[in-house]
């Protein structure tokens, strides 16, 4: 029988386990990445754990996230970030080198190789032919040190693309349609392959775009082959030599397979506030915009820039709207400064902004009140843009020009001008000075510690009964965001205590405040949550800081994948109902109680947990031996420890 290749890549990386879905495995990871954000609490961590040097092939630390720098925090940490790449054999991207996933497919991803990324859209790099997963920081810290990375053996799914793209429609309409059809929730588990012969008529960046937003589905992880058209695109990166070709057998198994036929794919976009929430741009065409922006890690390449200024060229930006424009990495805005196409974007009268995350994760070009922004970015969460108000759009960087060009939105085919055909260079242009390589002498570095670097907190072992107090109790796809809220929070990220203070700022400014009193009168916290809890970011944040805090379980419908690993890695109990209607059994701020944990977790049983009024709720857990000794040790440190006496 011919092997997906998913099993094919996963295979040859194999530690434990067997390729069987829904089972346990750990592969070897063979290059990791860490971006600013996540990076200094992976880093602490793993100077936690005494390796000399890292062990993998390649690790890289960006900074790409907060550089702001509006205060010492975010500076600080990245000279706290640059040392520490330094001692222990990492290279450092520095800021205004790009954007980790953008960078990372130019100069360092490799087809056939694995990928640990701090940073869920990690799977960019799935466009490139590698198995790109995220995970959150301490996972990626265990890769450093050589540790496996263990995961669910995935599902795979075949989505077979045939035909070709209408002019006018880009890679983010494909990844659309598929958010259309398999939606945000229930993915999974789940490894998404692309094949059929209409890949054969996309570029890296293109196929990039549409792994990028696998992160937005949900699933582990979505991989693309690696052909002749990869192999140009190495060779234009002068990486040809680490070109190999992969790709299915003919007679491949996969659980399931979708068709698409490129042809049909139509100009789409998400609107608020989420990704599936999928309309034609035809239907939404006449509402008035405010604000357009052109980057993120899904859409900011050298063809996404090249289309942009092509559409730009000797027209303007409508009055009243603001229009910004981040290239994906410094070598895109070299590029394009080079040859002119960055002239056109800033005559049209566009904000050129820094090659950074920035308006995608809310550090600067919050919107007005009420505002309608249109961005090329992948997640249009509520209140991330900074303004809780706002209404963004997701589109591709064609119909985000088409509405920075007629204050509306409107279909791009409408706009009445001949769709600029874009070649790919030949040769890129290369230079990776602003990319260090490690200290070849580790003992003359010495660690930079800013004042707001704090040490990773340590996990408490499980209590046997868990007695205390629901403390919050929330509703259906609450992200990361929610939990622990970025943009202008994030530069506490190194410092537990403070960052721990807006836990579940939006939903409920009181919570922090309230859950560490209760911690410290002995009263357990429990959070009670409906449908994929955890949803989006990889920030491993939104399990430390409700750990620093007490919260000791989070019962939820259903969780997504890269929270459920960080909750567990901190000592909190993911449960799940055995019949989802007890959610509405149970109420906030109602007295509960789970006895006997231990015994349960050992045997594989359900657990009981009893509300004040005498109610009782069934709950399940989904946990591998492994994943159970964890949560009793009281998290993965504690765990590690152990094994190593
Ligand atoms: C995001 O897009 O939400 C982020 C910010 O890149 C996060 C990482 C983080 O929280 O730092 C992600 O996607 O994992
Ligand atoms: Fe950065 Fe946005 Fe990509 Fe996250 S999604 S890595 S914030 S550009």
């Amino acid at each position: 029988m011919g092997m997906n290749l998913v099993y094919k890549i996963l295979g040859s990386h194999l530690i434990e386990g067997k390729l069987t879905a829904g089972t346990e495995i750990a592969i070897k990871i063979d290059q990791t990445l860490t971006q600013d954000a996540t990076g200094t609490m992976a880093y602490l961590q793993f100077e936690a754990m005494d390796v000399p040097r890292v062990k993998t092939e390649l690790s890289v630390s960006y900074v790409d996230h907060n550089t702001l720098q509006d205060g010492f925090e975010n500076a600080d940490d990245h000279r706290y970030l640059m040392t520490v790449a330094s001692k222990y054999g990492i290279h450092y991207s520095k800021a205004g080198n790009g954007i980790c996933h953008q960078v990372h497919l130019e100069r360092f991803g490799r087809p056939g190789k694995t990928l640990l990324g701090s940073d869920s859209h990690t799977t960019t790099g799935g466009g490139i032919g590698m198995i790109a997963i995220g995970a959150g920081g301490l996972d990626v810290a265990v890769a450093m040190g050589g540790g496996p990375f263990y995961l669910t053996c995935p599902k795979v799914v075949k989505v077979n693309l045939a035909g070709r793209l209408q002019p006018w429609v880009s890679a983010k309409d494909v990844i659309l349609t598929i958010l259309k059809m398999l939606t945000t929730k229930g993915n999974v588990g789940t490894v998404i392959e692309y094949g059929g012969e209409g890949v054969k008529t996309l570029s890296v960046p293109e196929r990039a775009t549409i792994t990028n937003m696998g992160a937005e589905l949900g699933v582990t992880t979505s991989v693309f082959p690696s052909d002749e058209i990869t192999k140009a695109f190495l060779k234009a990166q002068r990486r040809e030599s680490e070109w190999t070709a992969l790709a299915a057998d003919a007679d491949a198994q996969y659980d399931k397979v979708i068709d698409l036929d490129l042809g049909t794919v139509e100009p789409l976009m998400a609107k608020p506030h989420s990704p599936d929430n999928i309309g034609t741009v035809k239907e939404l065409a006449g509402t008035k915009v405010d604000q357009v922006m052109v980057g993120s890690c899904t859409n900011s390449s050298f063809r996404d820039l090249m289309i942009v200024a092509s559409l730009l060229k000797g027209r303007r930006v409508f009055p009243d709207v603001s229009f910004g424009v981040a290239p994906g990495s410094r070598q895109v805005l070299e590029m394009i400064a080079k040859n002119g196409a960055l002239a056109d974007i800033v005559s049209a009268g566009a904000r050129v902004l820094e090659s950074t995350c920035g308006f995608c994760i809310g550090a600067g070009q919050a919107p007005k009140t009420d505002a309608i922004s249109i961005r090329t970015s992948n997640r249009n969460f509520e209140g991330r843009s900074g303004t809780k108000s706002a209404k963004v759009f997701l589109a591709s960087p064609e119909t985000a020009v088409a509405a920075a060009l007629t204050g509306g939105i409107m279909d791009p085919r409408d706009l009445g001008i001949p769709y600029p055909e874009i070649t790919m260079p030949e040769q890129f242009w290369i230079d990776d000075s602003m990319i260090l390589p490690p200290a070849k002498d580790p003992l003359s570095v010495s660690i930079y510690r800013g004042p707001n670097i704090g040490d990773p907190p340590a996990a408490e072992p499980l209590p046997d009964a868990i007695k205390g107090v629901v403390a919050i109790k929330v509703g259906d796809k609450i992200t990361t965001d929610h939990i622990m809220p970025a943009g202008s929070r994030l530069k506490y990220r190194s410092n537990i205590p403070k960052y721990a203070e807006f836990v579940f700022e939006g939903v409920d400014a009181a919570f922090s405040k309230k859950a560490l009193e209760n911690k410290k009168a002995g009263i357990h916290n429990i959070v009670i949550a409906g449908a994929s809890y955890g949803q989006g970011s990889s920030r491993e944040h939104a399990a430390i800081c409700p750990m620093y805090l007490g919260v000791k379980a989070v019962i939820a419908k259903s969780f997504e994948r890269i929270h459920a690993a960080n909750l567990i890695n901190f000592g909190i109990l993911p449960l799940t109902f055995a019949n989802e209607a007890d959610y509405e059994a149970i109420g906030a701020n109602e007295k509960v109680e789970i006895n006997d944990i231990k015994a349960a977790l050992m045997k594989g049983s359900d657990l009981v947990l009893k509300a004040s009024g005498g109610k009782t709720v069934t709950l399940r857990y989904s946990l591998s031996a492994r994943q159970r000794d964890i949560l009793l040790a009281g998290g993965m440190l504690n765990y590690t420890k152990a094994q190593a006496k």
